[in-house]
């Protein structure tokens, strides 16, 4: 009944998939021990060799890699391979410092479009379907990986990349796609374009999934989707680091699968660097399996996530992560209370006359943290009375002191006032840098 790509090892005994894992693992360490200065000179820092990895839970014994790593040692000093060995390079620009470079050999490219047909096949892709792919082409990993995934299956790519809306509207009844990958903030873009030139994206498209990731979304955003489109909203994750994006939910939408022959993950308390409890959240760790130019041994992804070990009820074996839930780096801390830009959407897109856009803004008044939620209305919303916008505003407010803890002023703004993004949406400013 279940479409697999590769079912031997989607379905793969957990037994065998582990024994599988510590090979591997033993491998890619005597490997990055052998070929890289770096890890070399990390494993002599903690006194290890690797010898001492003999099973899988030893690998708490290793020393964790993060992006200051890699920042470091741009371009290359992270390669394992020599630039012969390299057949592309990915460039991830980031908001602040150094660019990160990552590179492929043909074998790590290959696994990569592998990793992404069996996710792509998840959701019921295949032979036939029609892959408009609105991620962005070139450095950013997102268009050219979607690329060769949707490829590999035998689908129809339709490489339009991001931007060009009308187009991607046009193109997308025209071409027939039956899938879209691009930002989930994009796609409601995209939606919305679509209403004013009376284009109905259920009656008039044959669009059927949509393949939404490269930023936080909720479920509460995925329901707005599916019912204002009649599409299914799919959540992909990945990141350059990794090779770009990898995985997906499978169709029963519920947590991403991480193939586990390819990538080893571990979730942490993000302060002491210990396992959490299964179950619990952490934050993401992830050793490759099988990746040679450019490997990672313990890299902390600072993003943060539940992992669910259970079997998925379609067969697969391999673990999974629930939606992730921020980033330990843009969880904003105001006046001493965590705020994950999660949370905020979540409450947000609860609220049926609150529209799909909005922006936290974080200001320091004298010694005080201000948050102000910059929210749009829905059309039908903004030409109600003044004093129902009021009571709406009041509304908003409490719902978020519910959850969040704290006061945020609430600032309800016009439909279509809030900047639209292509790729990433930026739903944090945050003033009070220096
Ligand atoms: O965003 C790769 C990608 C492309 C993933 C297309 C999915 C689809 P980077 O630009 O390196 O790579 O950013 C990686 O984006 O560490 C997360 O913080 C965030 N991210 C990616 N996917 C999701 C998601 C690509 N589904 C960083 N939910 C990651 C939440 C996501 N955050």
């Amino acid at each position: 009944m279940f479409k697999y790509w590769n079912p031997n090892i989607e379905r793969m005994p957990i037994e065998d998939l582990h024994k599988l894992q510590e090979d591997r693992l033993r491998s890619v360490v005597r490997f990055v021990y052998a070929h890289s200065d770096f890890y070399r000179q990390r494993f002599e820092e903690v006194g290890v060799v690797p010898e001492d990895i003999k099973e899988l839970s030893d690998i708490t014994k290793l020393p964790f890699t993060t992006k200051i790593d890699l920042r470091n040692t741009y371009p290359t000093g992270m390669f394992c391979l020599p630039g012969d060995w390299v057949v592309r390079y990915h460039v991830s620009s980031g908001t602040t410092g150094k660019p990160t470079v990552v590179g492929y050999t043909q074998g790590d490219v290959d696994m990569w479009t592998d990793s992404l047909a069996r996710a792509l096949t998840s959701i019921g892709l295949g032979r036939g379907d029609v892959i408009q792919v609105g991620y962005g082409y070139g450095l950013f990993t997102g268009g050219l990986g979607l690329h060769y995934g949707a490829e590999k299956i035998g689908a129809t790519v339709l490489p339009i990349g991001a931007g060009n809306t009308e187009r991607q509207i046009e193109l997308m009844q025209d071409l027939g796609s039956t899938a879209i990958a691009c930002t989930p903030s994009y796609f409601l873009h995209i939606n919305e374009v679509a209403q004013k030139m009376g284009v109905s994206i259920r009656d008039d498209t044959k669009l059927k999934a949509g393949i939404f990731g490269a930023e936080p979304w909720s479920d509460e955003t995925r329901r707005r989707i599916e019912e204002a489109t009649g599409i299914k909203a799919y959540d992909i994750y990945g990141a350059s680091e990794m090779s770009g994006p990898l995985f997906t939910e499978c169709h029963l939408q519920n947590g991403i699968h991480i193939w586990a022959d390819l990538f080893l993950i571990e979730a942490i308390d993000p302060k002491t660097g210990e396992h959490v409890e299964d179950g619990e959240r952490g934050e993401l760790v992830v050793t490759t399996l099988d990746k040679w130019a450019f490997p990672l041994i313990r890299y902390r992804m600072g993003d943060l996530t539940i992992v669910n070990n259970e079997p998925c009820e379609c067969g697969r074996t391999h673990p999974r992560i629930m939606r992730i839930l921020g980033r330990t780096d843009d969880m904003i801390i105001v006046r001493g209370i965590n705020v994950f830009p999660s949370q905020v959407e979540s409450v947000l897109m609860r609220i049926p006359e609150v529209g799909d856009n909005y922006q936290i803004i974080v200001d320091r008044k004298g010694p005080l943290d201000v948050m102000t939620v910059k929210v749009e209305v829905t059309e039908s919303t903004f030409s109600d009375k003044i004093s129902d916008l009021m009571t709406l505003s009041k509304m908003v407010g409490k719902e978020l002191k519910n959850v969040l803890n704290i006061t945020a002023e609430v600032e309800l703004v016009e439909p279509g006032t809030i900047p639209r993004s292509m790729g990433k949406a930026q739903r944090v400013i945050d003033n009070r840098k220096v």
